[in-house]
């Protein structure tokens, strides 16, 4: 790649090479080229370029008026943050922050001991990475049952009941490492979760091969859906990255980058090729029903070798540092972005079965095309019409182009498969359309996720917003239509329509989400929709309490330094919108507590003195009169 193609950026350009020609971009190049958009590029690249969104036409389409409904609801991850935002599309009114791997202060998350149930011994970490948000499907379309998430610093998966909106299940993968691309089976339904590990670790990673990355391995995870157990891993080489699955159940692919095992920058870069590896799920479970696995440490998953020349997997060669792969909403190809390389390869899914019976002479037969895109290719999203709409991170740029016209060209024929670059303001990781990770896509909005937002926000000094753009495709050209600040950092999002998703405004009182605590009760012989009782227990007192607005069934209670304290409050208010709160001061303790929802907070009773209790979610115009003492006696 010469200096002047950086220069030239592509843009809205055409390559027509002889197809055959796969071109890489040196190492050295890249490098280059990507530090200096990491760094400073975001102004070099698009200097004096402010893009600004024009029509009053396309205003109006996502004009939602006061008092009208969206018609989607969009699922950003929080990364970093570890929490799940959502937003109404295409208003971007922001609706609701889920808490996930993060603690929340409003409502309890990681204080309270519902959460602490589901969370298990990790709510002792109060951060998480949360990159990839996926709603669950039956055949090929969502079915808003369950929205899952991935937690790359902790290592874990969650899940979250869209019937609430509330995190009801984690896990901690096993052997694994930073988990990062997830995924769900699409078809018949989920189904397993498909969980890549990012990083190699010695396995066991006990204190044996500790600066030995020959013994280092990543694992692949699938997670049962419905228990959010751990079914079986998938031991493979290289780093796995990001993942998809088929629209039939069969088959699952990652990128994979470091096929040489490299510790180091320079190191994972060194080679010209890289993988997609593709995963044979009947060929896995068949491993494991035959006892053809073994485990690993302490844990008891079974793990199927599945490293190159294994049965159960296929590497296919890409170039190399490979990022996303996002499937084809047709259900025709893995599409995975080159990220070093300016291209994109499409891998015809029809084609795998033969890959697995060894009947094509060369994994890269299976490739159907490697159009040519532009620097720094990231993501690919659908719009359902034939059309692919992949983020081109250094050239700061989306890039529609039809996939029936790629696979043309690769096959010799003169036509252009482009079709509009737009710019974006600016690096764009992910991007993701309306519908576009299921058979549905409906190719109306195009969200944009970018790292970088410079001079788009009014200056906040020197850590930046990221800048979400939203961008009409309902045409033929795309159009910039609204640029969304949004707090690090959204790596994702799923948008689906607002009629797959049903939602109980007011808790069921047989709700599995605090069955514990009722059972918790029940032995104390309380029956928390009427009883006010204070239970001691040795050092351990529990407290159970209704609140009625603007009341606590109890308005004192007395514990003893240093008492190891429950309190337990169900709201008895049947009202919609109608929650409360419970916060002790100077105690590190609060939470909400939703129309009919039953919730128990932990803690140890501080010195002696007397500790006002008081509901801080606002629910009545005596809201502020809604409080009550704790008395905490000396210990004699
Ligand atoms: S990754 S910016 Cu965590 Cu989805 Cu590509
Ligand atoms: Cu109850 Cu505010």
């Amino acid at each position: 790649m010469s200096d002047d193609k950086v220069k030239d950026k592509g843009r809205g350009e055409q390559h027509l090479d002889n197809p055959g020609r796969r071109r890489f971009l040196g190492a050295t190049a890249t490098v280059g080229a990507l530090g200096m958009a990491g760094a400073t590029g975001a102004g070099l690249l698009l200097g004096g370029n402010r893009a600004k969104a024009g029509s009053s036409e396309r205003l109006e389409k996502m004009d939602v008026p006061p008092g009208d409904l969206d018609e989607y609801y969009g699922f950003w991850s929080g990364g970093h943050s570890g929490e799940v935002r959502v937003y109404g599309v295409p208003s971007m009114r922001e609706i609701m922050r889920i808490p996930v791997f993060n603690h929340c202060s409003a409502s309890g998350w990681g204080m309270t001991d519902e959460s602490k149930r589901i969370m298990g011994d990790s709510y002792r970490f109060t951060n998480g990475d949360a990159h990839h948000p996926h709603v669950s499907y039956t055949d090929g379309s969502h079915d808003g049952r369950y929205l899952f998430i991935n937690d790359k610093a902790n290592t874990r998966v969650a899940r979250i009941r869209l019937d609430i909106f509330k995190t009801d299940k984690m896990v901690t993968v096993p052997n694994a490492q930073a988990i990062h691309g997830l995924r769900l089976q699409k078809a018949p339904r989920t189904g397993y979760v498909f969980a890549n590990a990012e990083y190699i670790v010695p396995q066991p990673n006990d204190g044996r091969d500790l600066d030995d990355p020959e013994n280092y391995w990543t694992l692949w995870s699938a997670i049962d859906g419905e228990t959010m157990e751990v079914k079986w891993q998938v031991l493979v080489d290289g780093n796995l990255d990001n993942m998809d699955a088929d629209y039939t159940g069969k088959y699952a692919a990652s990128t994979c980058y470091n096929s040489d095992k490299a510790v180091t920058l320079e190191g994972k870069m060194a080679s010209e090729r890289d993988w997609v590896v593709v995963f044979n799920i009947e060929r896995i479970e068949k491993a494991v029903e035959e006892g053809n696995y073994r485990t690993i440490g302490d844990s008891d998953v079974p793990v199927v070798d599945g490293r190159k020349g294994s049965e159960v997997t296929r590497y296919v060669p890409v170039p190399q540092n490979p990022h996303g792969l996002n499937t084809s909403t047709d259900g025709k190809y893995f599409i995975a972005a080159g990220k070093l390389s300016p291209t994109v390869t499409m891998i015809e899914i029809d084609k795998l079965d033969d890959l697995f019976e060894g009947r094509l002479d060369d994994e890269r037969d299976v490739v159907a095309a490697e159009p040519e895109l532009g620097l720094g290719p990231l993501h690919t999203t659908y719009d359902g019409r034939g059309n692919a709409y992949t983020t081109v991170y250094i050239d700061s740029q989306v890039v529609k182009w039809n996939m029936d016209r790629a696979v043309r060209h690769w096959n010799g024929e003169d036509v252009d498969y482009i079709i509009q670059k737009l710019d974006v303001h600016y690096q764009p990781g992910h991007n993701h359309a309306t519908l576009a990770e299921s058979k549905d896509a409906d190719g109306k909005w195009l969200f944009s996720l970018n790292k970088f937002s410079k001079d788009r926000f009014l200056p906040v000094g020197p850590l930046h917003a990221e800048n979400d753009q939203m961008i009409d495709i309902s045409g033929d050209e795309m159009k910039l239509v609204k640029d969304t600040p949004t707090f690090a950092e959204p790596h994702d999002a799923v948008i689906v329509r607002r009629d797959q998703i049903e939602t109980t405004q007011i808790w069921k009182r047989d709700d599995p989400y605090f069955a514990e605590t009722i059972e918790m009760a029940k032995a104390d012989d309380v029956d928390v929709e009427r009883d006010n009782k204070v239970i001691r227990d040795g050092d351990k007192v529990r407290v159970y309490m209704t609140s009625i607005a603007p009341n606590f069934g109890l308005n004192k209670f007395t514990v003893k330094e240093g008492d190891e304290v429950t309190v337990v409050v169900t709201n008895m208010d049947s009202v919609e919108d109608l929650s409360h709160g419970f916060c002790v001061v100077d105690h590190g303790v609060s939470m909400e507590v939703s129309p009919k929802q039953t919730a128990s907070i932990t803690f140890t009773a501080g010195k002696p003195g007397v500790y006002w209790y008081y509901c801080n979610w606002f629910c009545h115009a005596l809201h502020m009169e809604m409080a009550g003492r704790m008395l905490v006696e000396a210990r004699s």
